[in-house]
């Protein structure tokens, strides 16, 4: 599949708070258009069962799955692309490996990592954290609002901020530009991820209407 990376929400799996299958379902069904696949502690086995059964889910509302760092679980699943670290297989390799019509996103911390992953071959950067997480307790500095907003300025790939966001503060990652946010924890945390989602596409409507 061909795909492209919708604008706005990217909601992210977690067992911490239940099965990644059902949340990516959820999510969905919630009308959140972009499903990554995460579940750090799971075997390639158990994983790449979870995508088969997640991607037969999402298609039915063409909804994308992003795999995290798994390059051969998204080629076996036919998922719509990868999420690569700085620690995982490199961006140029994975599009050799996927073939120009996967979505590659890359996670970067500072101007040169997106340079590098624009170089490399990348659909988008990830780019944070943005905001304190407990959620990623090996990650980089908090990058803060203005860093996203030079992100923003100096990358021509779309940048998806990442870190701390939640309906309350996700206003000032749209007035920096991002074109997507990535969210666990607040999707989650709560027991009810469909009206987080709900509350995000109004956020996302709202911001459009004002900033027009
Ligand atoms: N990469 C940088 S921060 C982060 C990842 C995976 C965690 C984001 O989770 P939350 O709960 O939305 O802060
Ligand atoms: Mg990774």
């Amino acid at each position: 599949m061909s795909a492209s990376l919708p604008p706005g929400l990217m909601g992210i799996t977690d067992p911490r708070w239940g099965d990644p299958v059902q949340q990516g379902r959820e999510l969905a069904q919630a009308g959140c258009r972009c499903v990554q696949l995460r579940a750090k502690s799971w075997s390639m086995k158990r994983l790449e069962n979870a995508a088969h059964q997640l991607l037969l889910s999402l298609r039915q509302t063409q909804t994308l799955l992003i795999i995290n760092d798994h390059i051969d679980i998204a080629k076996r699943v036919g998922a719509d692309g990868v999420h690569l670290g700085q620690d995982d297989m490199g961006c140029h390799e994975a599009r050799l490996r996927l073939g120009p019509n996967s979505v590659i996103g890359v996670s970067t911390h500072n101007l040169s990592e997106i340079d590098k992953a624009i170089a490399d071959g990348a659909n988008y950067v990830g780019f944070g954290p943005v905001f304190p997480t407990d959620t990623k307790t090996d990650t980089h500095l908090v990058q803060g609002v203005q860093q996203l907003r030079d992100a923003v300025a100096q990358s021509s790939i779309p940048v998806i901020a990442i870190g701390g966001i939640t309906v309350a503060n996700v206003q000032q990652v749209q007035a920096a530009g991002a074109f997507g946010w990535a969210v666990i924890s607040d999707l989650f945390e709560n027991g009810d991820p469909s009206a987080i989602v709900e509350k995000f596409s109004q956020s996302a409507l709202s911001f459009r209407g004002t900033s027009e």
